[in-house]
């Protein structure tokens, strides 16, 4: 029987997929072969399309019994579960794939190729994934956190899985977010928070039905279900006097647990988990290693095929600022290389992209290229909590996508080395467009996509985004939306903390300016500008010693401000104020420059929006206009502070006189 395509709730935005986008595919004779309920999906799909645009669907005739345009055909056995095979030849176009989600994958490529896909004739073509696991975390807690509401970091509302302290009895705006998924390739989620609490403790053992409910909204579009869980659960929730890795009893907590896990969710991905960080629990209560605790839950996972996530985001959150030997940047690599080799086959160390976190400019984690015997998964934000929290517009593709083709060791791109996968933190919500800001959709997808590819160019990705979202976009609208979307974060960079030194946001929330919000705490998050200089010194020879962590050729490059790239220098490098840049600029000169510019190309980016009015239908138009109204003003609260704040402790004035405060 096809599977029905889930009903959007009134008043959701189709965000990528409005049936628009499916034109193409229907008003087609399309036969489909094959059997499995992600054929049912696909089935469903295309019906749909039919419906729609006219045209008809058989299933299961041989191909020669008849003329069909299209041909889904499930079966061929040397391709992997989700790879497809496309073709086009004799006025019929084909996917050929060996997995149900292969199938789909191959449905939707033929949906972003639009009519392109059924005109010439071309030789067939194997697509796929260069990352078996392509998965999104949700920070969503079950009740709403008095501190941190009900999704940390989020900005786009409440939980779409949770409300009212339980997971939702009506799943279709689940069902539906899974297809959104689907259709750029994303294939794991978590369901709740890594910082787990309470309540949310409970989804591992007495509140299972409610993840086994999500997760069966989810699977129909080969989305499989994983849970953050506390490393104290046996203390928790099994009455155990210990959490200790190595106690026979603990172990065995843990395997039944996982058991009855599998008995209710099959298909299970497996666990997430962040232990000794920020104050969760962790094996280092009991003397033992991260090694140690991962495997024990990697133990439990394996009989079933699962996974355990650990985070590598260990680090002293409680270091006290006057204390120069302890360097933030350093913690994930200092913890983790010394047990290079020591994790199981099925623990995947979860690394964040950047050695700090999430800021708008980082360079590499080092560690991604220092544990060649361990199975890393890279972690990208792709909710802003440090890039404009869904009022700015910046479209993260181009970070992301430098990050991905870095090459980080010999020959090996970043990309390359997510042997585990690429995982991020989502930015969905229950907003009716998903993401708060209707042009943060454009981070979710292009996170898919590069989790795909991650050699993908960013921009191909934003024309797809673009196509697929506005079917009938005429020329104008595509440029403006690129106008506005392309440069965005650099833009933001601009107006925001100079030269890669990251934090100046105001504490706890982390919206909005504040240069020395983070300068005397706790979190090891400094900048040490005074009235001579600013950065942070990281060399080997004088400094915290962090360059030294990098392989060739990145320890030498970083390891002198000579070589070190501009944007990067103040991650880097305690420098004068008058210190000149590769790009003739002095220090203090470039962040007044940059800080008035980032303001006019949000004013430019402002009215390039404005003029677009009438492409775009209404609400999604309106509520883009007010959030650049909020950016506008933002931008300018952080120029002013920023400019200020050096202008006075340097005591240098702009070279061209601007107004500085
Ligand atoms: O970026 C920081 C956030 C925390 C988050 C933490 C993490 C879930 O400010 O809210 O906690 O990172 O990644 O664990």
């Amino acid at each position: 029987m096809p599977l029905p395509v889930p009903v959007l709730p009134e008043g959701v935005d189709p965000a990528w997929l409005p049936p628009a986008a499916f034109r193409s595919v229907g008003g087609r004779r399309t036969l489909i072969r094959g059997s499995g309920p992600l054929v049912e999906t696909v089935h469903g799909e295309v019906a749909d399309a039919c419906r729609r645009f006219g045209g008809r669907v058989v299933r299961g005739a041989e191909p020669g019994d008849g003329a069909y345009d299209l041909v889904l055909d499930l079966g061929v056995h040397d391709l992997g579960d989700e790879d497809y095979t496309v073709a086009r030849e004799g006025g019929t176009t084909t996917v050929t794939a060996f997995g149900g989600r292969g199938l789909l994958y191959g449905l939707f490529h033929l949906v972003r190729l639009g009519e392109a896909a059924f005109s010439g004739a071309w030789t067939p073509k194997t697509h796929r994934p260069a990352l078996t696991l392509r998965m999104l975390d949700h920070w969503d807690n079950v009740a709403v956190h008095p501190v941190m509401g009900q999704v940390e970091r989020g900005y786009a509302g409440g939980s779409l899985f949770w409300e009212d302290g339980r997971a939702r009895d009506e799943l279709d705006r689940v069902r539906a977010y899974g297809r959104l998924l689907a259709a750029c390739g994303i294939n794991a989620l978590s369901v709740n928070n890594v910082n787990v609490h309470a309540t949310e403790a409970r989804l591992l053992t007495d509140r299972l039905d409610e993840v086994a409910a999500i997760a069966g909204a989810l699977r129909p579009y080969g989305v499989r279900t994983h849970l953050s869980v506390s490393f104290a659960s046996p203390v928790m929730l099994g009455g155990l006097p210990t959490a200790d890795p190595l106690d026979e009893a603990v172990r065995g907590w843990w395997a039944e647990a996982t058991r009855r896990v599998y008995e209710a969710i099959p298909d299970f991905g497996g666990y997430v988990v962040k232990a000794d960080s920020e104050g969760q629990p962790g094996p280092f209560a009991y003397g033992r290693s991260h090694a140690e605790g991962a495997n024990l839950l990697a133990a439990a996972l394996e009989p079933f095929g699962g996974t355990v996530h650990w985070r590598a985001f260990v680090y002293d959150h409680r270091q006290d600022w006057r204390d120069r030997t302890t360097d933030r940047a350093r913690a994930a690599y200092d913890h983790f290389v010394p047990l290079d080799g020591e994790f199981a086959d099925h623990a995947v160390l979860q690394v964040k992209h950047g050695p700090m976190d999430f800021q708008v400019r980082e360079p590499v984690s080092p560690l991604i290229g220092a544990m060649p015997r361990t199975r890393l998964a890279v972690e990208l934000q792709v909710t802003q909590e440090y890039t404009g929290q869904q009022r700015h517009t910046c479209w993260l593709g181009p970070m992301w996508s430098e990050v991905l083709r870095f090459r980080i060791q010999q020959g090996s791109t970043v990309g390359e080395s997510a042997r585990g996968g690429l995982v991020a933190v989502s930015n969905v919500g229950d907003d009716p467009f998903w993401t708060g800001h209707p042009l943060a959709q454009a981070n979710l997808y292009t996170f898919g996509r590069l989790a795909w590819q991650p050699d993908a160019e960013p921009g191909a990705v934003l024309d797809e985004w673009i196509a697929l979202t506005f079917p009938d976009a005429p020329a104008r609208l595509a440029d403006g939306l690129h106008a506005v979307l392309d440069g965005s974060w650099r833009t933001y960079e601009k107006y925001t903390a100079p030269l890669g030194v990251g934090f100046m946001v105001q504490p706890g929330h982390h919206y909005g300016p504040s240069v020395e919000g983070y300068e005397y705490s706790p979190w090891g998050t400094y900048h040490f500008a005074d009235r001579d200089g600013i950065g942070v010194e990281r060399g080997v020879t004088g400094g915290t010693g962090f360059a030294g962590q990098y392989g060739t050729p990145w320890a030498e490059l970083y390891e002198s401000p000579k070589t070190c790239p501009d944007e990067l220098l103040l991650f880097f490098h305690h420098v004068p104020y008058g210190h000149v840049l590769k790009s003739g600029k002095t220090v203090v000169q470039h962040i007044y420059d940059t800080h008035f510019e980032g303001v006019e190309e949000v004013e430019e980016a402002r009215a390039v929006w404005a003029s677009l009015a009438g492409l775009v239908d209404p609400a999604r138009h309106a509520r883009v206009t007010e959030r650049y109204e909020e950016q506008l003003r933002s931008a300018r609260e952080w120029r002013d502070q920023v400019n200020s704040y050096f202008f006075r402790a340097s005591g240098v004035p702009d070279e061209r006189g601007r107004r500085i405060h």
